[in-house]
């Protein structure tokens, strides 16, 4: 025959009652001894109640909000006697088959003497996307022994936790919740982002629902990668081309004769490998390790192709034995391939430092995105004609605006500016330039 116990407010002290401010189990639940019941609070404390017996609870006689005194029905328990805990520790039971719990296990916070539960002291492994915890901030956050305990098992830092309960007290469903909202952003990155809205745009009018593209994705999750992963800043400087477009269309008929086209971005890399000799730092990248830096010998260039099915990054190997002539007829023809989706994937990998021009459609500056684990890239924008002061006056000049986004990681803005500056020089002095 089942064996049916009622389950009593224990002694609580010197109160008359104090709130029930959370009840912890529901009809059915299966409990063990010492497994939290009821949370109290006084004014002076929080407390949960632990059974005294382990068992499946029957009818729960309270609710939160209630107040109670020693001696209240908080439940009735039908008791499983063999899961119950040896006879020294099991608490008392009165003739008429009431169990009455030990004391309530008192809040770690509480303000009197009440010694802190052992298990509220454990230290399990916490899952490794979870931010480490804060103890101070652990034992200042308002919540019960329970769910203390069941933070520590989880290993949150209650903190952390927003409280939905009365009070801003912090109950189980929001750990919970907190575990489920880290572990979803863990699944994104680890980047603890809060998630994107989902909005149904044709709520506010005509829409189109266009899949991307496969290059839009590969590229989309590359520039987002590194988006997150490198510290970026940009540098951004101009150069005097005034020269440098002169002798460029000087070289109009050489061009058609080669067959090739001279566009200003081939003089842009050459001037990007005399940059690169100079400041070796840029044509690195970070170890895995992070405690070492890789310095390539070499100077693959990479550069960002704008196709219909979305942007390639083509890369022209040993960027730094050619010439411009070379550079230019390397541009052309990785660039047309790459439109008509002809590159090889190896063709696509290896670059050891990358330029974005948009130079040929406008912008006075943007801030290209790190091509990683390369540490730096260059952006180019439009030349344009403006007025600067040669020392007696305004001159007509062909500026071309420069933008350096570099990893915080590995360069400095002293190392970036010096790098700029030594490239708008080259790039000023078409001698210099084609040595
Ligand atoms: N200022 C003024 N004019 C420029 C210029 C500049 N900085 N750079 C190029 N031009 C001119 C060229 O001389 C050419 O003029 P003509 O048609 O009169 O000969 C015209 O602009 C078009 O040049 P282009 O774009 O065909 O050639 P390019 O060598 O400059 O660039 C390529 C090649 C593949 C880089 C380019 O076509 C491209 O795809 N750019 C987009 C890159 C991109 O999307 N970057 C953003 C990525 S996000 O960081």
């Amino acid at each position: 025959m089942a064996n049916i116990e009622k389950i009593l407010v224990p002694d609580i002290g010197d109160f008359d009652s104090v709130d029930v401010v959370e009840v912890l189990v529901g009809t059915g639940d299966t409990v063990a001894v010492d497994d939290s019941l009821i949370s109290l609070e006084s004014d002076k404390a929080t407390m949960d109640v632990p059974s005294p017996k382990a068992g499946v609870v029957q009818d729960v006689k309270i609710k939160a909000g209630d107040q109670v005194a020693e001696g209240d029905l908080i439940l009735t328990l039908e008791v499983v006697e063999e899961a119950a805990e040896p006879a020294e520790s099991e608490p008392e039971t009165t003739d008429d088959g009431e169990a009455a719990p030990e004391a309530p296990v008192a809040d770690e916070t509480a303000t009197g003497s009440q010694p802190r539960p052992a298990a509220v002291s454990d230290r399990p492994t916490r899952a490794s996307s979870l931010p480490s915890i804060d103890e101070e901030a652990f034992a200042k956050a308002y919540a019960s022994p329970s769910v203390r305990r069941f933070a520590r098992e989880l290993g949150v830092d209650l903190g952390r936790v927003r409280g939905t309960g009365r009070k801003g007290r912090i109950l189980k469903d929001d750990v919970q919740g907190w575990v489920k909202g880290s572990l979803a952003a863990a699944e994104v990155g680890g980047t603890g982002l809060p998630e994107m809205p989902v909005v149904d745009f044709s709520v506010f009018g005509e829409v189109e629902r266009r899949p991307l593209t496969r290059i839009q994705k590969i590229s989309g999750s590359s520039v987002h990668r590194s988006w997150l992963h490198v510290p970026h800043v940009t540098q951004h400087d101009e150069t005097d081309v005034t020269e440098l477009e002169a002798f460029r269309k000087s070289q109009a008929k050489e061009a058609e004769r080669r067959g090739v086209k001279l566009t200003p971005l081939a003089f842009v890399m050459r001037a990007c490998v005399a940059m690169l000799r100079e400041f070796p730092t840029l044509n690195s990248s970070l170890d895995a390790d992070g405690e070492h830096l890789i310095l390539k010998r070499y100077v693959h260039l990479g550069f960002a192709a704008d196709t219909d099915q979305g942007l390639l990054v083509p890369v022209i190997r040993n960027a730094d034995s050619m010439g411009v002539w070379e550079l230019a007829e390397a541009l052309g023809d990785l660039s047309e391939r790459a439109r008509e989706g002809k590159l090889r994937p190896d063709e696509m990998k290896g670059a050891s430092f990358t330029v974005s021009s948009l130079g040929g459609i406008g912008g006075t500056a943007f801030t290209p995105i790190v091509n990683a684990p390369e540490v730096a890239i260059l952006g180019v924008s439009k030349i344009q004609i403006r007025p600067v002061w040669d020392g007696e006056g305004f001159a007509p000049r062909k500026m071309l605006p420069l933008s350096l986004s570099y990893d915080h990681r590995v360069i400095d803005g002293a190392l970036a500016v010096r790098a700029t500056t030594s490239l708008s020089a080259v790039l000023a002095d078409i001698r210099r330039l084609l040595l």
